[in-house]
């Protein structure tokens, strides 16, 4: 099979947030996005995280996702040390419903902006690469639009199921 090289990184803080993060993955599976996985401490590997940040774009990557659950500092970090765009996935832990890694992504300062999807929202971090990725590939962008068709379609025949 051609392998390409990674145009999308897929990173997250522990191996624990795999469950979560895979949905972004799988996402940009679909749409035959070459991307890469890596775990990428902000605090347990800081200077991971700082090499990962600066190398991003010279080895061809355009787009990161970083997800990462309670004090959630990878997103921002990793957007603080790159020119890309960052989409930060809070990753729900067991106590506080996921709140603690949504508010510590979501409130970034004036400057430095991290894209952030829901909790446990990595899907559509994974649809939002892609799409960021479509603005300059056409065939990308007939692959979301008909994406959006089947979408509406689904709906349509759900509820058309409900009054047979
Ligand atoms: C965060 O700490 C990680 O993103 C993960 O969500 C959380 C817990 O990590 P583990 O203790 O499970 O490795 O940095």
């Amino acid at each position: 099979m051609e392998s390409r090289a990674p145009v999308v990184g897929v990173i997250m803080g522990s191996d624990s947030d795999w469950p979560v993060m895979e949905a972004a993955a799988t996402a940009l599976a679909e749409f035959d996005v070459p991307h890469e996985v890596s775990v990428v401490s902000a605090h347990r590997t800081p200077q991971r995280m700082l090499d990962y940040a600066r190398n991003a774009l010279g080895r061809g990557l355009r787009v990161i996702i970083a997800g990462a659950g309670g004090a959630a500092h990878l997103p921002g970090m990793v957007a603080s040390a790159t020119v890309l765009p960052v989409i930060g996935v809070p990753v729900p832990l067991a106590h506080l419903d996921g709140m603690d890694s949504l508010l510590s992504i979501v409130q970034m300062p004036a400057g430095i902006p991290v894209a952030t999807v829901s909790v446990g929202g990595a899907r559509n971090a994974g649809l939002l690469a892609v799409r960021i990725l479509a603005a300059s590939d056409a065939g990308l962008r007939e692959r979301i639009a008909a994406f959006q068709a089947d979408l509406e379609r689904l709906v349509l025949d759900k509820d058309a199921a409900l009054r047979e």
